[in-house]
């Protein structure tokens, strides 16, 4: 009996593909800290209720900035196709994590314990990208509405 290898055809590689993402997130959650988990929670239940999987991450732009370049870089090989991120204050998560990939990210603004104008400060943060770099901005503590937003881009 001859035990040949099976001919690699692009076929097979995208089959081998298919079956390795069949558990793989779809949505990437991060957020700036600890404290945002609350506010964050609400985005993680909305897809959740959609049975749409998705990972969540506590990393911080100014905090690890390496790390977020690194989880931003790889997104898109992981088999992710919209990252939501929130973060307070000088809210620059959203726009780093825009900067190093090519998915669309939507970006939630949080209200902290320090917030000026009650999250005015993150807004404009979130919201206010150089033209080319584009991030959609939902309302301060609205990660519910990220999380619709991301399932209509699924969808799409
Ligand atoms: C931001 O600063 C975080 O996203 C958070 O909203 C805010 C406060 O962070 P902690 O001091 O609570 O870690 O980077």
């Amino acid at each position: 009996m001859s035990h040949e290898a099976a001919p690699v055809t692009e076929e097979t590689v995208e089959a081998e593909f298919a079956a390795l993402d069949v558990d793989s997130p779809l949505v990437g959650i991060v957020m700036g800290s600890k404290s945002d988990m609350d506010a964050m929670e609400a985005a993680a239940k909305e897809l959740r209720d959609r049975g749409i999987l998705h990972e969540v991450r506590v990393m911080s732009a100014h905090r690890d900035p390496d790390t977020v370049a690194d989880y931003a870089r790889n997104a898109k090989l992981r088999g992710l196709r919209v990252i939501i991120a929130g973060a307070g204050l000088s809210a620059a998560l959203p726009g780093v994590v825009a900067a190093h990939t090519p998915l669309p990210v939507i970006g939630v603004p949080l209200t902290s314990s320090k917030s000026i104008a009650g999250g005015l400060d993150a807004l404009l943060s979130i919201a206010q990208m150089p033209p080319g770099v584009p991030v959609a901005c939902v309302g301060v503590d609205s990660a519910r509405n990220a999380a619709v937003l991301a399932a209509r881009i699924l969808d799409a």
